[in-house]
């Protein structure tokens, strides 16, 4: 078997595959994260048969894919099926994977060797990915098909690698002492977690060194500029467009530098999509079909129920607002001070409930766009969360400046005059008091907002979720100790060698999955703030960049801590992300232009021919952004002379790809001396929970052993259940 080295440039030591670091006494250094994966199963819900029946396909499959499992107890009713991959069978892959970058064109120098080379991975992630492509990936492309929570698989719970806790801690400690990521910092992200979660980090990071800049402005113009500065404020929307015209070169530099340049168009097809037609073409190329004009006709139906989120959250936000303007500025009767948090506790009663509500029809809707890959649904569902989210974050800002301030003096009256008119036991209570404009009103609304965004965001995101593991984790002590429930890890001990490995990996099969693109909304959201009323309150930008300095290190602690490890994903940048910046961007230039137009000279603009000027400029802005969408969806037809091209190129690569890619799984057809040389490989390696169920069938006895055990304790505990 030829094999082909290449030099790997290995940063850290701690992230090298298993047989490259020395033999070291102590066991627990000596594991190794890169060719694991765990598989949680969950039996509760199904009897006895279906049970074992799904057992037994689950680790049929993982084990004719050339996988080593070995079956332990998880919590409640589920089994933990830890996978291990021969250093061989993932070297290939890993070599395997890198050819298949080169022919799509995503790296430039093709990788020396032939379908049996095996290299070693350059970091961890690497390894991982190829590790989640055996486990996840179809039978078809030589993986093991296991799709959690769907079809065949729905009670596989979930998939994920294993923490490197040493790596995490390490990398964090020395986070947590710098000003400002390096380079070097973001790589190592990328070791462990992949491109993917790696690009929010490095958005993270470029936006918040480049917050600097208006930090210090702004705290200039705090000190000793006018209130609503115009010097500020053009600076400010530069600032925007410069930072933006800059991460989009950063970002294709970082894709360059990650290998992962047009990695978006290798994807694969999730399993929900649904094609019409599978074709073969001209060039011998396989495509699942479905036609393009119902996907984007399907994806059309965002901007009705944009529309009508945008109008039901916005007339409620605008009642709660008139209730709390009527309330706190000519409201005279009695119980004053419990009905100036009326307003508040409505809102905040109201929005969660709204939201959520509307946030399963986004996911409906999603699911109806029929995404090809799961990079676009997620990235689609996402993004309508964060329409709404925009919402309910800007819109009483926007009230504020554009609606109370310059026309309260005729909207108020006039509503006071209604409620006279309609509920005269309510509307006798009101003063005749003139309307009184607080132009200060802007400010206080963007502090208060911003405050106690970033804070109640940082307590959702950190704080809860550690609250609610911490109280699910007690409820299952209590029920393990006092309950009848069938709990698995009561009835079988741990051996000792294996209690804490196994306490650590059960503790992460309960974590939640993470989703970097929340993270990157949080982000995006922010910086909208920033872009849109920041020349109401200059101190914004200081602000956000003390708060970005904690939610960069305390993110990456989240995904440590509270979430399964994710699996390391490639992606070539933050995707449409940069389109909704750029939308910010221009809703900023307007939104700043008027702030500083309606309230810098304390002159407050009222109608007439003044007004003329702001009307061309928007109605010049909405023609933009109808050739916006337009090019959108333009792009999303593509160029014919693009595909033709790719088509032609793609003829070339498929003598290659076919020899590469054999149609066969690795556990299928190694023969009797290949199986012997792999266990004794695992037995030679210096992790004894990896050689308990060796033989063959060991697994498989094991899983059933669990599943009978529960079953049994269950039929025996309902029986005197029957006989008391
Ligand atoms: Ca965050």
């Amino acid at each position: 078997m030829p094999l082909h080295l290449e030099v790997p440039p290995v940063k850290d030591p701690e992230l090298r595959r298993s047989p490259s670091p020395p033999p070291s006494p102590s066991r627990a250094a000596s594991v190794t994260y890169n060719d694991k994966y765990v598989v949680v199963y969950d039996f509760s819900d199904i009897d006895y048969e279906t049970a074992t029946k799904e057992f037994t396909a689950l680790l049929q499959n993982l084990e004719a894919t050339g996988l080593h499992v070995e079956v332990r107890p998880g919590y409640e009713q589920t089994i933990l099926l830890f996978v291990k991959a021969p250093s061989a069978l993932l070297g290939n892959r890993v070599y395997k994977l890198r050819v298949r970058d080169w022919l799509y064109g995503i790296t430039q120098t093709r990788p020396p060797g032939n379908k049996y080379t095996i290299v070693p991975a350059w970091y961890e992630a690497e390894d991982i990915l190829s590790m989640d492509h055996l486990v996840n990936w179809p039978q078809s492309m030589g993986g093991a098909g296991i799709t959690p929570g769907i079809g065949q698989w729905k009670n596989v719970k979930a998939i994920f690698p294993m923490h490197n806790d040493k790596v995490n801690q390490a990398l964090l400690r020395s986070l947590s002492k710098k000003l400002l990521l390096s380079i070097d910092d973001l790589d190592k992200i990328r070791d462990l977690f992949g491109s993917k979660v790696a690009f929010y980090f490095a958005f993270g990071q470029s936006y918040s060194a480049f917050l600097i800049f208006p930090a210090v402005t702004g705290l200039v113009s705090w000190l000793w500029l006018p209130k609503y500065s115009i010097v500020y404020t053009i600076l400010t929307v530069i600032w925007c467009t410069v930072f933006l015209e800059y991460w989009k070169v950063r970002e294709v530099d970082l894709s360059i530098r990650w290998r992962v340049r047009g990695v978006n168009k290798t994807k694969n097809n999730r399993p929900q999509y649904k094609y019409e037609q599978v074709i073969v073409d001209q060039y011998g190329r396989t495509i699942h079909y479905s036609p393009k004009w119902k996907q984007i006709s399907r994806q059309l139906l965002q901007l009705p129920f944009m529309a009508i989120a945008t109008v039901a959250l916005g007339l409620m936000i605008s009642a709660v607002f008139a209730v709390e303007i009527l309330i706190s500025d000519s409201y005279d009767g009695p119980s004053n001070l419990y009905l100036d948090y009326l307003p508040t506790v409505l809102l905040a009663v109201l929005i969660p409930y709204i939201s959520s509500y509307l946030e399963t029809v986004a996911k409906w809707l999603t699911n109806f766009e029929n995404h090809r890959t799961a990079d676009n649904h997620e990235m689609s569902l996402t993004q309508k969360i964060f329409v709404l989210s925009i919402i309910t974050n800007y819109l009483p800002i926007l009230l504020t400046a554009f609606v109370y301030v310059p026309f309260g003096d005729q909207i108020f009256p006039w509503l006071e005059g209604h409620i006279v008119q309609f509920a005269p036991s309510i509307g006798n209570r009101l003063t005749e008091m003139p309307f009184r404009l607080d132009s200060d009103r802007l400010r206080h609304e963007v502090i208060a907002l911003t405050v106690t965004g970033q804070l109640s965001s940082f307590f959702e995101e950190n704080i809860l979720p550690l609250i609610k593991h911490k109280m699910s984790g007690w409820y299952r002590e209590y029920r393990r100790a006092y309950t009848k429930d069938t709990v698995l890890i009561s009835m079988v001990t741990d051996d000792a060698d294996e209690a804490e490995f196994l306490a650590q990996r059960r503790n992460e099969a309960t974590l939640d999955h993470y989703n970097v693109q929340d993270d990157i909304a949080e982000l995006v959201l922010q910086f909208g703030y920033l872009a849109l009323f920041s020349s109401a309150w200059p101190l914004i930008p200081l602000g956000f960049l003390i708060n970005n300095w904690v939610e960069l290190r305390s993110d990456f602690a989240k995904i440590c801590i509270e979430h399964q490890r994710p699996a390391p994903y490639r992606a070539e940048g933050i995707g449409p992300w940069i389109v909704s910046l750029e939308i910010l961007v221009w809703l900023g230039s307007i939104s700043s232009a008027a702030i500083v137009h309606l309230f810098s000279t304390d002159g407050v603009l009222s109608g007439g021919w003044s007004t003329l000027p702001l009307t061309i400029f928007i109605s010049e802005h909405i023609l933009l952004a109808l050739t916006a969408v337009a090019r959108v969806i333009f792009q999303r037809f593509g160029s014919e002379e693009l595909r033709r091209e790719r088509s032609e190129q793609y003829a070339r690569r498929l003598s290659i790809l076919d020899e590469i890619e054999e149609h066969r799984r690795d556990g299928e057809h190694i023969g009797v001396r290949e199986r012997e040389r792999r266990k004794s490989l695992l037995i030679a390696g210096n992790e004894s929970f990896w050689t308990k169920q060796l033989e063959d069938g060991a697994s498989a006895a094991a899983g059933m052993k669990l599943i009978m055990l529960a079953r049994k304790w269950e039929q025996s505990n309902g029986e005197l259940k029957k006989k008391q």
